[in-house]
Parts: structure tokens; sequence; C-alpha cells
């Protein structure tokens, strides 16, 4: 009996690590673009290309700033925003359930940043 759940439990363990590879496997990156409105808008790549995954849709308005720095500042495996306003604010949105909307965003996170460049990095 001892046995049979120490093989029932590897063969389970093993399911869940196939499931957790494919999910992972299946993730990919996708796009979001400004348009001159200032609307965020999501194409999702899937089946490697962006015909018929649904794209354009509206994530986000009012985006007018000088910088835009994708990283997961949350921390959740999902890429956010940090953008750079005129006046030298970094602005945190974050981005979760497929939207900046309702998340809390636009949270100012730092001031004083008026440099050339910026890089996003686990330094
Ligand atoms: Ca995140």
């Amino acid at each position: 009996m001892k046995k049979f759940l120490k093989q029932a439990f590897l063969t389970a363990s093993i399911a869940v690590s196939i499931i957790m590879s494919s999910e992972a496997f299946t993730r990919a990156e996708d796009l979001i673009v400004r348009d001159s409105s200032g609307n965020l808008r999501l194409y999702p790549f899937q089946n490697n290309t962006f015909y018929n995954n649904g794209g354009g849709t509206i994530v986000g308005n009012g985006f007018n700033f000088t910088n835009y720095l994708v990283a997961d500042w949350t921390g959740d495996g999902i890429p956010d925003l940090i953008v750079r306003d005129s006046s030298g604010n970094l602005r945190l949105y974050p981005f979760q359930n497929n939207t900046f909307y309702n998340n809390g965003g636009g949270t100012i996170v730092g001031n004083g940043f008026n440099f050339t460049d910026y890089f996003p990095g686990d330094w």
C-alpha cells in the first residue's frame, strides 16, 4: 500500500509538472501599442500571428507621457508599465486581468527623473 501511494504521488507530481511546463510553454509575448490619442491597445500574439486573436482591445487611455518602461514591476510574472511624465515623476501602472484599468494605476513611485535614457532590468 505504501509503495502504491508513493507511486501515485510520483505520477501526480509528474502530471502537475507537465501541466505547469505546458502552461509556461504556451506563454508568449504580446504587443501593446499607443495610438495618437493616448489609448493603449493590446494585440495578443498567439499561434505565431496577430491575426484572429481579438487584437486592438483598448486597455488604457490618457497615456501621454515622455517615457514608457516595461518590466514586471509588481513581481507577479506579468509585465507592468512605469511611465515618466513631463515633470520627471515616475508613475506605476500595474497590468492585471488583461488591462490597466482598475488596478490603481498612476501611483507616483519616484520623482526627479530627468535623465536621457532608462534601462529596466533585474540588475
Ligand atoms: Ca506585474
